[in-house]
């Protein structure tokens, strides 16, 4: 991981090949190794990156070209397998220099546990931050079989660290009954099911804080999106999570940071997953940067 040349492997369409020019760094959090139920998300940011390649320049939505905004691919980190806390602390570490540079951190996983230690360098920035979650699962528990580092955990941490009023979950339609119990006693917003409609409502309230926002690819419908660890009937369309990243980019909020995660291609039979990832992606670039 080097941020002085790019990545020699396969990068996103259109990346600027130098760092310090660049607005935005992209990178890679190849982890999966607390996940829960079927791994692969490791190679999540590898096939975003390579079909990045049929992705238009141009996106109608929002009237922008990826020319206009300058990003920096810089591959993915190098993690220890198996070993997930050192893992995180790479990432933390990773992510402090980006933000020192007053760069865009926008992170592609890898399972969902790679976003904590990224909320964790974002507070030390912004000690206003507020978290957008958008996800099937709460990701709320304390523990999974006793283990506290399981990708079933990031949003209970990351709503101890900068307090649960300040985490918004939209889409969520899976969790124990804890988890929503939990939420409600400590006034965490939880939005079930929907994420456009619910997000016009709560967006007006953030105008003009710092947000980063978490976008864990198995809140579509496993129509939409196989290709994830852990899918979980019901979701929303791809039309609508666009939607909502275009809602988000035309709100007053101070997008700081953004992730897209469990994208996992070995289940991705007609790569309907990884494509809409690199869209999801590409309109993350042209709509959180002004
Ligand atoms: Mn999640």
């Amino acid at each position: 991981m080097r941020f002085d040349e790019a990545y020699s492997g396969n990068v996103f369409i259109k990346s600027h090949p130098n760092f310090e020019e660049s607005r935005v760094v992209l990178y890679g959090m190849p982890m999966d190794w607390t996940v829960s139920y079927r791994p692969g998300s490791r190679f999540g940011p590898t096939r975003i990156r390579e079909v990045s390649i049929g992705l238009e320049e141009y996106s109608a939505y929002l009237d922008r070209e990826l020319e206009e905004v300058k990003y920096f691919d810089a591959g993915d980190i190098p993690l220890p397998f198996g070993n997930a806390q050192k893992s995180l602390d790479e990432i933390e570490s990773f992510v402090d220099k980006v933000l020192a540079k007053e760069k865009f951190p926008l992170g592609m996983g890898g399972e969902h546990l790679v976003s904590w230690p990224v909320f964790k360098s974002m507070y030390k920035k912004y000690p206003d931050l507020a978290i957008i979650h958008i996800d099937a699962h709460a990701d709320l528990r304390t523990d999974y079989e006793g283990e506290p580092l399981s990708h079933s955990t990031p949003i209970r941490k990351a709503a101890e660290l900068i307090g649960p009023s300040n985490v918004y979950s939209f889409g969520i339609r899976s969790g124990m009954k804890e988890e929503f119990q939990w939420a409600k006693e400590v006034g965490m917003h939880i939005s079930k099911f929907d994420v456009h409609k619910p997000l016009m409502e709560i967006l007006p309230t953030l105008s003009g804080r710092p947000v980063y926002v978490t976008i864990d690819i198995d809140v579509l419908d496993p129509a939409h999106a196989p290709g994830t660890g852990t899918v979980d009937a019901g979701g929303i369309t791809s039309r609508e999570l666009l939607a909502s990243i275009h809602e988000i980019a035309r709100s007053n909020v101070n997008v700081v940071g953004a992730d897209l995660v469990e994208v996992a291609p070995i289940y991705d039979v007609s790569e309907q997953t990884a494509n809409t990832a690199s869209k999801l992606i590409r309109e993350m670039i042209l709509g959180f940067i002004k």
